[in-house]
């Protein structure tokens, strides 16, 4: 299958191009570089060293004799990504490319209008792009489970049934997102469902939970085909800053309560959910979603895991409870529904002390490049 990945140089986006071209797909990457500007802009990094595109994708010729394209430049320029879809007339599009952070797009005015004005107008063209040039196109795009917020009811995949004054309806799940960044994805997906409706196009909103680990089997390869791994007070997100956290004898910064409830999933079931998908094409006119998780945790109890097996591998960490940067439900019920991708044959991975300890040896390979003043957060929601 003839498949673009945007956002091919990112956390999810890199391992995900290498699983596809792996298993015989005919990959492109589109990619703006953004992300590496964003490191240069916070004076951040990524806890393990990660080489240029260029060399990635050498290395991974010279490893596998495959070759994949790449296309560098935005999607917000329209002109640029006609020209890609022109030449590629890819059968799939799979969307990855947007600034992903919550608390990047609560930094300022600038940040939040920088962070939906990238994530809305890319979509949007990609949607048009999709309609003008290849209409067939399967879209594939990484939303995320914070579109739903924290309802007091069990949250279904993309849709409701509602009775209302006697008559019946399947209506949109409501959104309650806790950032604006959290928001460009409910954007988005009201722009793709209403593209759908409107010019026959098929998608597939992948509601991603929040992604743990760094490694598939293709990253592994070679260390130049190494994942990035975020840790940050920006960028790190909940398990994975824990553990980095534990490697560098800091504290594991709880926020607050810490009963916030959240899907997960490991990287390795990210690439497998993006290949069922491509393999599992929506419909045309079809709006399909997809939540894409594997199991629910609490950010007190990973924080705790991590505690325990840092313990057992000789190390002493103590969990902080930091007054919360953000507004969010400490203490909520969360209960979420994710039957479609299993259903289409996900197997999960799921999070073993096993898991946890071999991304804590990868953070203390590497625990040397960890700026300490990026660890604690220092964007507030208020
Ligand atoms: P990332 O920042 O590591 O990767 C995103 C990539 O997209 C970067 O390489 C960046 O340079 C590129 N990009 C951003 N804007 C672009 C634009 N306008 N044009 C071209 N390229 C652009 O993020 P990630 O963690 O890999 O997340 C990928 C996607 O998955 C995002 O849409 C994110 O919202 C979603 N998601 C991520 C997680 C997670 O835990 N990481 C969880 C749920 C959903
Ligand atoms: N949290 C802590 N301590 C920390 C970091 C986070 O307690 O040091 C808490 C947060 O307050 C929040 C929860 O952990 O309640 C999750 O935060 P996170 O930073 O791990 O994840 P989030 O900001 O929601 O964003 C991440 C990705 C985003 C994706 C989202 C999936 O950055 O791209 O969309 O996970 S989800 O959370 O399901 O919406």
């Amino acid at each position: 299958m003839k498949i673009i990945v945007a956002g091919g140089d990112g956390f999810c986006g890199w391992p995900t191009a290498l699983y596809l071209s792996k298993k015989g797909h005919d990959v492109s990457i589109i990619d703006n570089l953004a992300r590496r500007q964003i490191d240069e802009e916070l004076g951040s990094n990524s806890i393990t060293p990660i080489a240029s595109l260029e060399d990635r994708i050498a290395k991974w010729k010279e490893l596998t004799e495959q070759e994949i394209r790449t296309y560098i430049g935005d999607l917000q320029d329209y002109e640029f990504l006609k020209h890609v879809l022109e030449i590629e007339q890819p059968e799939a599009f799979v969307h990855f490319a947007e600034q992903r952070s919550a608390p990047y797009s609560m930094i300022d005015r600038e940040h939040a209008v920088f962070t939906q004005v990238n994530n809305v107008v890319g979509t949007l063209n990609v949607l048009y792009g999709i309609k003008d040039i290849v209409p067939d196109c399967h879209l594939i795009k990484l939303g995320t489970m914070g579109e739903y917020g924290t309802p007091n009811i069990p949250i279904e995949e993309g849709y409701l049934e509602v009775e209302h004054k006697g008559r019946k309806d399947r209506l949109p799940f409501p959104k309650q997102p806790g950032s604006y960044y959290h928001l460009s994805k409910v954007h988005d997906s009201h722009n793709i469902m209403f593209a759908c409706r409107i010019w026959d196009i098929r998608a597939t909103d992948l509601n991603q939970g929040v992604v743990y680990g760094l490694s598939t089997n293709e990253t592994e390869m070679d260390p130049i085909l190494s994942n990035r791994l975020d840790y940050d007070g920006v960028f790190g997100t909940a398990l994975n800053r824990f553990i980095i956290q534990a490697a560098i004898g800091h504290d594991v910064t709880v926020y607050g309560k810490g009963g916030q409830t959240r899907g997960f999933l490991n990287i390795e079931d990210t690439v497998r959910c993006i290949e069922i998908a491509a393999e599992n094409p929506a419909d045309r006119g079809e709006f399909r979603v997809f939540n894409q998780f594997t199991e629910e945790f609490s950010v007190l109890e990973l924080a705790e895991k991590v505690q325990k097996v840092a313990k057992e591998e000789g190390l002493d960490v103590q969990l902080k409870h930091l007054e919360n940067p953000r507004i969010e439900k400490e203490e909520h019920f969360f209960e979420a529904v994710n039957t479609n991708l299993l259903d289409l044959g996900l197997q999960p991975h799921l999070l073993t002390d096993e898991v946890i300890r071999q991304i804590l040896q990868t953070a203390l390979v590497h625990k040397e490049r960890v700026i300490k003043e990026n660890v604690l957060p220092n964007v507030t929601w208020k």
